[in-house]
């Protein structure tokens, strides 16, 4: 099995790979570029759920390579699980990818990281409404002090136990 690490540059993506994957992880390029993206595991349960860290995208509508790059590893068909990481004091723009990628039949989890920064500004978010409106699990994090990490590892382990039923 297989989840993807999805959203705009610098919203944490790669601060959330390194909390849910251990030591072992694999750098590489992708075939016919130079664009890197990295991949890990994260042990849940029985399974072995490979993650991958995919370049920074606004769109999917690719405008340069590497969000072309995020395209080809999003659509690759062994792809079980979308975890979108959004920064949460930038929820208008960031959430212009969320409801592209809802469009595409993959389960999704809706990070909402930078809580913390958040906080200090005063941006209070309505969780419950979002849910509502997206239809998505969502989790919130801060992913530099690890705040919400244990409850995203919950969330992806009841996705990971429901697909591994279906695939049965
Ligand atoms: N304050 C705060 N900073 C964060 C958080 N998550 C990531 N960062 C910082 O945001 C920057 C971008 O993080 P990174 O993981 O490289 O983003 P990526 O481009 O999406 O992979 C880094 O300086 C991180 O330390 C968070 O929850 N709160
Ligand atoms: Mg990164």
């Amino acid at each position: 099995m297989r989840a993807v690490l999805m959203g705009n540059p610098n919203v944490g993506k790669s601060v959330i790979f390194n909390r849910l994957t251990g030591v072992k992880v694999v750098v590489s390029n992708y075939p016919g570029t130079t664009i890197e993206y990295t991949e890990g595991i994260m042990r849940v349960g029985e399974v072995k759920l490979k993650i991958v860290d995919a370049p920074g995208t606004y769109s999917l509508i690719p405008s340069n390579r590497a969000e072309e790059v995020a395209l080809h590893l999003l659509l690759k068909k062994e792809t079980h699980l979308i975890i979108n990481v959004v920064d949460v004091t930038n929820l208008e723009r960031n959430l212009y990818l969320t409801l592209q990628m809802r469009e595409i039949n993959i389960p999704m989890i809706l990070n909402l990281n930078m809580i913390d920064v958040a906080r200090r500004q005063g941006i209070e978010i309505d969780f419950n409404l979002l849910r509502m409106l997206l239809e998505v699990p969502i989790v919130p994090t801060v992913a530099v002090s690890g705040e919400g990490i244990k409850e995203l590892h919950q969330v992806i382990k009841q996705i990971v136990e429901n697909t591994e039923k279906k695939c049965r």
